[in-house]
């Protein structure tokens, strides 16, 4: 165990408000792993999958009302209201504790708590940070040793740490009218109780790395964003470092693990992934921006993941993985999903533990889904054939671009980039996307996602986009900042970009114009491609036609979006940057 009586008096204080059976600490060796893989298998909790097909795999199902973010039952609770901001759901402190307190209070009895000890990032970093997460799931426990860097190793490291961020989770009854996930970040606090779904209850990931991260970021000149970073290697062996953000269910695992197109595969191009959900930046003291990715797995969007759309990801999944509410074909004991391939199983149970019969799949009723369309893989990064070897660099890597990204039927362009840093803030301030699965509530409709931050930032939105701007004068070599739309859509609603290993395309424009060897076109919205600039060799049907209308600035589709920004601007309130306004006001101008 360990000689910190921070950590001891705090786990002994939650103990005796949620009253478990046993106290079990998780020091991350093979045997207590195993044993609690056995335990898990024998209560139902997960399945142990087929050991030659899919070694060490296993697949779980969440309750059928528990299967994304609630972001209508998330809180921040600062004690003044206004620094969590209008964007958030607020809670005063000691209201909430009380509140919640009711709910743990016993709500482990008959059961183990687990004392994950954690960290975010590489021990040794100058950017890594401690959490334990208290839990009474083996589900909860079985992800987290793969999503971050956990167990006695850990522990002993923080053995002086007064700082760690402290996570109590119970399933409690799974109740969803009593489900809540509470952040703290003035204590350093994160408090998740009634559900078992990942991005509520891996405290490590949404709850500590991106809303309580991103305030301490401010508060300690940093900055905590849900970004992927890639490495795009070129022929010479020189490799350059993007990070983007895209929202939820928006392709960063996909663009993350990239496989070139032929053409730039030949010429000896290669891609690396440094992460595929968070980066963590820093200013470096070579005066560029630093990053790392601070988790240790992925916990990826499983429909739609195939060996055509994202290999590296699919290879991934092929040992050391938990499945979440995907399909289980009885067959073979293994797991399928919509998009996999095209031959669901036979004979299989649907992720809500029902028989399914596949010949009854209609892709306009989500009823008929074997897989639910937000069933996810957790995986090690260490097994992604394109891992970086920088993942476990304590340094990070140096980015070279920053790209902001949203699904949008009509009015982004595929890319462009912002004049500047203060621009480009301004960019990511007005993104926009239609909404997925990845969270509960209705699919498929615009709404502005600042940064991809919307349901993530811990703090007052306008502080976020004013952080943004401080740090953009504080870094002396600042990344390029771009906007990318894979996802604009023809009469028929089909997607007109190929997207997937092609987006490499667009990547290469973006790092052309980093070094300064293309030209743009500037438009009101920012500079646009020459479409004869977008590589479009070996594509099938796309011609420098298609590129021009894929590059299109719409002038009345952005002069209507503009009464949009400014009602969306007045409800994040009174600290949104002056400097953001005048950028409204000039992309208005510009528009004539
Ligand atoms: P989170 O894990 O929720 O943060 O999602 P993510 O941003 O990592 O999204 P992911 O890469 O898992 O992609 C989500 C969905 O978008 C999948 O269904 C993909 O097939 C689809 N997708 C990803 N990239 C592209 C693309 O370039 N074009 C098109 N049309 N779809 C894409
Ligand atoms: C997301 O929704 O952005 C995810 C999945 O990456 S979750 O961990 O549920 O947040
Ligand atoms: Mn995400």
């Amino acid at each position: 165990m360990t000689g910190n009586t921070h950590i001891l008096n705090w786990v002994r204080d939650m103990a005796a408000m949620t009253q478990p059976d046993n106290i079990v600490w998780i020091d991350g060796s093979k045997e207590q792993t195993e044993a609690l893989r056995r335990e898990a298998c024998a209560s139902g909790e997960i399945i142990k999958l087929n050991e030659e097909l899919l070694p060490n795999c296993y697949l779980h199902r969440t309750a059928v009302n528990d299967v994304a973010r609630v972001e209508d039952r998330t809180f921040i609770c600062t004690s003044k209201k206004d620094d969590a901001g209008n964007i958030n759901n607020w809670m005063e402190p000691k209201a909430c504790y009380e509140k919640l307190s009711k709910l743990f209070q016993g709500s482990m009895k008959g059961r183990t708590m687990y004392v994950i000890p954690y960290a975010m990032g590489q021990l040794g970093s100058d950017f890594t940070k401690y959490g334990i997460e208290l839990t009474d799931s083996i589900y909860v426990v079985l992800n987290m040793l793969i999503m971050t860097r956990a167990g006695a190793h850990v522990l002993a490291a923080m053995e002086n740490e007064p700082h760690f961020i402290k996570g109590l989770h119970s399933k409690a009854d799974l109740d969803e009218n009593n489900r809540y996930i509470c952040h703290f970040p003035e204590d350093n606090t994160i408090w998740s109780v009634n559900s078992g779904y990942g991005g509520n209850v891996l405290l490590g990931k949404k709850c500590f790395a991106l809303r309580i991260a991103s305030y301490l970021g401010r508060k300690e000149g940093w900055m905590a964003e849900h970004m992927l970073i890639l490495g795009l290697e070129d022929p010479k062996g020189e490799i350059r470092y993007i990070a983007a953000a895209f929202p939820s269910a928006c392709g960063k695992t996909n663009l993350a693990m990239l496989i070139p197109p032929e053409i730039y595969k030949k010429q000896g191009y290669k891609v690396w992934c440094v992460g595929d959900d968070i980066a963590w930046l820093r200013i470096g003291r070579d005066g560029r921006l630093w990053a790392v990715n601070p988790e240790n797995g992925f916990f990826g969007v499983a429909p739609g993941t195939n060996e055509k759309s994202n290999p590296n990801a699919l290879a991934s999944t092929r040992r050391d993985t938990i499945f979440t509410n995907v399909v289980h074909d009885l067959d073979t004991n293994t797991v399928w999903w919509e998009g996999l391939n095209d031959h669901p199983p036979v004979h299989a149970i649907d992720w809500k533990g029902n028989p399914w019969d596949y010949r009854k799949f209609d892709k306009k009723d989500k009823s008929t889904y074997g897989a639910h369309p937000n069933s996810r893989f957790t995986s090690v990064a260490k097994n992604c054939p394109c891992v970086s070897d920088k993942f476990d660099d304590p340094t990070g890597v140096p980015i070279t671009a920053i790209i902001f990204g949203g699904r949008r039927a009509r009015t982004a362009p595929l890319v462009y980039q912002s004049f500047g840093w203060q621009h480009g803030t301004f960019v990511g301030s007005i993104m926009a996307s239609e909404t997925t699965a990845a969270a509960a509530g209705a699919v498929g409709v615009v709404r502005r996602d600042p940064m991809a931050m919307r349901p993530f930032v811990g703090y007052n939105m306008g502080d976020y986009w004013a952080h943004w701007l401080d740090m953009g004068k504080q870094i002396p070599n600042p990344p390029k900042i771009f906007h990318v739309n894979w996802f604009r859509t023809d009469g028929n609603g089909d997607f007109i970009w190929p997207g997937f290993g092609d987006n490499m395309r667009v990547l290469m424009w973006i790092l052309a114009r980093c070094e300064g060897t293309v030209a743009a076109q500037p438009t009101p919205i920012g500079y646009v491609p020459h479409p004869e600039d977008i590589n479009i060799e070996d594509l099938d049907g796309v011609t420098v036609d298609t590129i021009r209308d894929l590059l299109s600035v719409d002038r009345e589709a952005w002069k209507a979006d503009i009464d949009h920004i400014r009602e969306f601007y007045e409800m994040v309130g009174e600290r949104v940057p002056a400097a953001l306004y005048e950028e409204l006001a000039a992309l208005e101008a510009r528009l004539g």
